[in-house]
């Protein structure tokens, strides 16, 4: 009798066998994920560390050693712009982190240059009590008729070429997409490899669950306050992990949807449409699921007008994305 030795498979090795399947691919987006995959090794890292060299809280603080510390997303930051700035083919680099989008001059003769928007450290209020965090990003070809580098970046989500997370949990997970269904890694730490463990990634169509912070409920559009009367009617769960990348990931495990409404402090809704809301809708409809900035409205489909601009989000199970639509449109205002 033969027993089928599983394949493993790595993020490197994964997406080398992905740009074979297109033989006049330059290998240029293979190097910037790299860079991404060395980034999420050393911010793991960092994270791990966090309380122990004091890098929770504020910038200007002392570690145990009596060293000045920055704060870990300010680390995270710099880790990023120092990898990614060293490669080929990345022609800006913009951060939430950063007020203005990083310009890189790596030029090689002919090549095909792309735009790398990050959110660094998403949810990182959830460092101080060693809850889940994450790096988000999301990639563009260079927009060579745009006048200057931040035009380059107002490109609809829709234009993405690749993007995922990585969350930095009890494992550290790397989930990406470059367009053709989505794929997830987790980082062996023995080997120092992200090492496949989901490939063509499928989102349940339905589960029980939402995600939202309901502390603001009452400054919800009214349409919101009926879904979550309707949910709760209904036998839904909550769960809401205060980290974007560590519900959104657990949505695509198990279904459900997560929301960030408009509410009255922050009427376009928190969430960053070019930073987070782009890149995990691109993930979320590649496994099946839906995103949307309103009824009617793909996140994907909007047309950034700032690099910082914000968008409510819906995002998850089609049936639960639905069920919210629903919701929404037959609630008076
Ligand atoms: P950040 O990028 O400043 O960390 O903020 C984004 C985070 C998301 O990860 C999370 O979903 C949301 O903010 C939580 O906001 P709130 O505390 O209002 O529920
Ligand atoms: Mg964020």
């Amino acid at each position: 009798m033969t027993t089928a030795i599983p394949e493993i498979v790595t993020l490197q090795g994964h997406i080398l066998s992905q740009q074979a399947r297109y033989p006049e691919a330059s290998g240029t987006l293979t190097w910037i994920l790299s860079a991404l995959s060395i980034s999420a090794k050393m911010i793991a890292a960092q994270v791990r560390r966090a309380r122990l060299n004091d890098v929770l809280g504020a910038v200007g603080s002392d570690n145990v050693q009596g060293e000045q510390q920055q704060k870990l997303d300010v680390i995270a930051n710099e880790i990023l712009l120092r990898t990614l700035g060293k490669r080929h083919g990345v022609a800006v680099v913009a951060s939430e982190e950063n007020e203005e989008p990083v310009i890189i001059r790596n030029e090689r003769e002919g090549e095909r240059k792309y735009c790398v928007l990050f959110d660094p450290l998403d949810g990182s209020s959830n460092l101080d009590v060693a809850g889940g965090v994450g790096t988000i990003f999301s990639i563009l070809r260079e927009d060579r008729r745009a006048a200057t580098p931040e035009a380059s970046l107002l490109q609809p989500g829709a234009q993405q070429v690749a993007a995922g997370y990585i969350l930095y949990g009890p494992s550290t997970v790397f989930t990406l997409t470059i367009g053709l269904g989505v794929d997830m890694f987790v980082l062996d730490p023995a080997i120092g490899a992200f090492v496949r463990v989901e490939e063509g990634l499928r989102i349940p169509a339905a589960s029980k669950s939402y995600s939202v912070n309901e502390g603001n409920r009452l400054s919800f559009p009214a349409g919101y306050q009926q879904y979550l009367d309707w949910a709760q009617r209904n036998g839904y769960s909550s769960r809401y992990a205060g980290a974007m990348v560590a519900d959104v990931h657990r949505i695509l495990l198990k279904g459900g949807v997560f929301l960030y409404p408009p509410t009255k402090k922050a009427p376009a809704g928190k969430l960053r449409l070019m930073y987070e809301a782009n890149p995990m809708a691109m993930l979320v409809e590649q496994a099946g699921g839906q995103a949307l900035a309103a009824p009617g409205q793909r996140i994907l489909d909007v047309a950034p007008t700032g690099i910082h601009q914000r968008t409510p989000v819906i995002i998850g199970s089609p049936d639960e994305v639905a069920a919210v639509v629903r919701q929404l449109g037959s609630s008076p205002a």
